[in-house]
C-alpha cells in the first residue's frame, strides 16, 4: 500500500517535470500578444483586446521613467499585509510608492489567515475582481494554472520577453525560476516573490546538541558510526545535567534528508528523484536507501529516536528543547533554529549545525535546494490598465545590488526612523566583505515605515541578503546560519540535478 502511494507520487513528479520541460522549450515561441495568447488559452477565455490601449498608453510615461503615468491612476490591490505592519493604507512606503509612481493604491486588505479563502471566493464568484492579487501564499499554483488558463489572469509573456524589464533581468539571472513560473499552457501569470537566502539553498541541516557533547566530553561526530555512539551516550547519561539520566531524547529528526545522504542521494522526501549521468534515478530503489532503513531500525529499536519521529511537530520539538527541567532535545533537522527552539528560552545556544556525516560507503553530501518562486502579483482580467500594473510590479523586481535606492522599496525610505541605512566603511557583511546596508528597525517590532517583507513581487537575491551588516554584538541567527552553511554544508554540495526543478 505504502509502496503504491510512493510510486504514484513519483509518477506525478515525473509528469510535472516533463510538462515543465516542455513549457520551457516553448516559452520563447509563446511571446505573441497577450490578447492572442489569452484567446488561444481556453474555451472560456477573456478577450483583452477591449482594453483601450491608445487611451491608457497616452497616459503612460515612456518605459523606464518615473512617475509611471502623467495623470494619476488608481490600482486596486488585494493584499494580506505582514502581521507586524500597523496599517498598510497609511504606511510610509505606500505613500512613497504612490508619489514615486503617481499611482494611487486602493487597498483591499485581508489577514494572512483568511486571504486564501477570500481569494477563492472572489475567483469562484467572478464578480468585481480587484486589479491585482498581491498575497504571499494566498494563491496556489493550481489556482494560478486553472484560473489563468480560463483567462482570469493577464499573461505576462510579452512583458517578460522584453529584456529591458526587471522581470526579464531576474529571469536571466535565475533561469530555474523562470522555468518554474511557466504554466502548462505556456503562459507566465505572476510576478514572483524571489526572496532568497544563502542558507536556504542548503537546508538539509542537522542541529546537534553540542552543550551535551561538551558536558559528556564527546567529539562532534563526523561519520555515521560516530553519530551512533554519540546518540548512545545521550541515551545512557544525564546529558542535560539535571540529575535525571532518562529524560533525554537523543534524536528527533533528520532521517529523510540529513542522515539519508550518508547512504544515498536525497533531496528530501518530497523530491526523491535525481539525475545521475542523465538518468532519472529514484532515491528509494537504491541499495543505500535499504541500508539507511536498516540503520534507522537499529536506532529505533535501541531507543535512540523520538517515538513520534515520523510525525513530530515543531511545537513538540519546542516543548522538548524548552522543557522547564532542562533541554531534552539531543538534535533534529530544521532549516533554521526557530523551527525547534523558542528563542526566549535561550536554548538555541545549545546547538550546532554539524557537517554531513560520512556513510558506510564513503558518501558525504548535501543537496542544493533550488529556490522556488512564489506567486507574488497576479493581474486580473478586470484590470483596466494591465500595462501599468506590470510596470508598477516591475519596480519591485529591480535588483537592489544594482542601485541602493531600490532598498527603499523593501525597508522604507533611507534615513527615516525604523527603516535602513547604508553600511559604514569597515562594517562587515554576512559574507565577510564590506557590507552594503543595515536595518535601523528591530525585526519583529510593529511598525508603519515599510511593508516588512515578501508580501509582493521582489528580487531579493542571495547576494543582496548576504550584504547586510552582520551584527555580532549579540546572538544572531542569520550569522549562525550563514556561517554554518558556508563552513559545513556548501563544501559538501553534491552536484546532481533534480528533474522536477531542472525545467529551465
Ligand atoms: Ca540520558
Ligand atoms: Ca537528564
Amino acid at each position: 500500500m505504502k509502496k503504491r502511494t510512493i510510486s504514484a507520487m513519483l509518477a506525478c513528479i515525473m509528469l510535472v517535470s516533463m510538462a515543465a520541460c516542455n513549457n520551457a522549450a516553448t516559452s520563447s515561441e509563446s511571446s505573441s500578444a497577450a490578447s492572442e495568447v489569452s484567446s488561444s488559452a481556453g474555451s472560456s477565455h477573456v478577450d483583452f483586446s477591449d482594453t483601450s490601449e491608445t487611451d491608457t498608453d497616452s497616459n503612460l510615461n515612456p518605459f523606464g521613467t518615473l512617475p509611471l503615468v502623467k495623470e494619476t491612476e488608481t490600482l486596486s490591490i488585494f493584499t494580506a499585509p505582514h502581521a507586524m505592519v500597523e496599517d498598510i493604507t497609511t504606511n510610509d512606503l505606500t505613500k512613497y510608492v504612490e508619489e514615486l509612481t503617481n499611482v494611487k493604491i486602493d487597498w483591499q486588505v485581508a489577514t494572512t489567515a483568511d486571504a486564501g479563502q477570500k481569494i477563492s471566493l472572489l475567483l469562484a464568484s467572478n464578480t468585481d475582481l480587484p486589479d491585482v492579487f498581491m498575497v504571499k501564499g494566498g494563491i496556489s499554483t493550481e489556482q494560478v494554472v486553472s484560473y489563468g488558463s480560463q483567462g482570469y489572469f493577464v499573461p505576462l509573456n510579452d512583458f517578460a520577453a522584453n529584456p529591458e524589464t526587471n522581470l526579464a533581468k531576474c529571469y536571466e539571472a535565475r533561469p530555474v525560476s523562470k522555468g518554474a513560473s511557466i504554466a502548462p499552457d505556456g503562459n507566465i501569470y505572476f510576478f514572483p516573490i524571489q526572496d532568497e537566502s544563502y542558507h536556504v539553498s542548503y537546508s538539509s541541516k542537522y542541529w546537534l546538541n553540542t552543550d551535551w557533547t561538551e558536558r559528556l566530553g564527546l567529539e562532534i561526530p563526523t561519520t555515521i558510526d560516530e553519530f551512533y555512539e554519540v546518540l548512545k551516550a545521550f541515551r545512557d547519561n544525564d546529558a542535560n545535567g539535571n540529575g535525571d539520566p532518562n529524560d533525554e531524547v537523543p534524536c528527533a529528526g533528520g532521517l529523510h534528508n540529513f542522515l539519508l545522504n550518508s547512504f544515498v542521494y536525497s533531496a528530501g522526501k518530497d523530491n526523491w528523484l535525481y539525475l545521475e549521468d542523465g538518468v532519472v534515478t529514484p532515491t528509494i530503489t537504491q541499495d543505500g536507501f535499504k541500508e539507511a532503513l536498516k540503520f534507522y531500525q537499529k536506532l529505533y529499536q535501541e531507543n535512540l529516536l523520538a517515538k513520534e519521529i515520523f510525525i513530530i511537530s515543531g511545537n513538540q520539538l519546542k516543548m522538548l528543547s524548552g522543557d522547564e527541567n532542562g533541554n531534552c532535545l539531543g538534535g533534529t533537522d530544521r532549516q533554521s533554529m526557530g523551527g525547534f527552539v523558542d528563542f526566549g528560552t535561550g536554548r538555541q545556544m545549545d546547538y550546532t549545525a554539524i557537517a554531513p556525516l560520512t556513510g558506510p560507503t564513503g558518501l558525504k553530501q548535501t543537496p542544493l535546494s533550488h529556490f522556488n518562486p512564489t506567486p507574488g502579483f497576479l493581474i486580473t482580467k478586470d484590470c483596466e490598465n494591465p500595462e501599468l500594473a506590470m510596470r508598477w510590479a516591475d519596480l519591485f523586481m529591480a535588483d537592489p545590488m544594482t542601485n541602493t535606492d531600490y532598498i527603499n522599496l523593501h525597508y522604507g525610505v533611507e534615513g527615516r526612523e525604523n527603516t535602513w541605512a547604508k553600511a559604514e566603511e569597515g562594517e562587515i557583511a554576512l559574507d565577510g566583505t564590506q557590507a552594503l546596508y543595515k536595518w535601523t528597525f528591530n525585526w519583529g517590532d510593529t511598525l508603519n515605515t515599510h511593508w516588512y517583507t515578501s508580501v509582493g513581487p521582489c528580487f531579493r537575491s542571495q547576494e543582496f541578503k548576504s550584504a547586510i551588516v552582520a551584527d555580532t554584538s549579540s546572538w544572531n541567527q542569520e550569522v549562525v546560519l550563514y556561517n554554518a552553511t558556508k563552513e559545513n554544508y556548501a563544501p559538501c554540495y553534491q552536484l546532481y540535478s533534480q528533474p522536477s526543478r531542472s525545467a529551465a
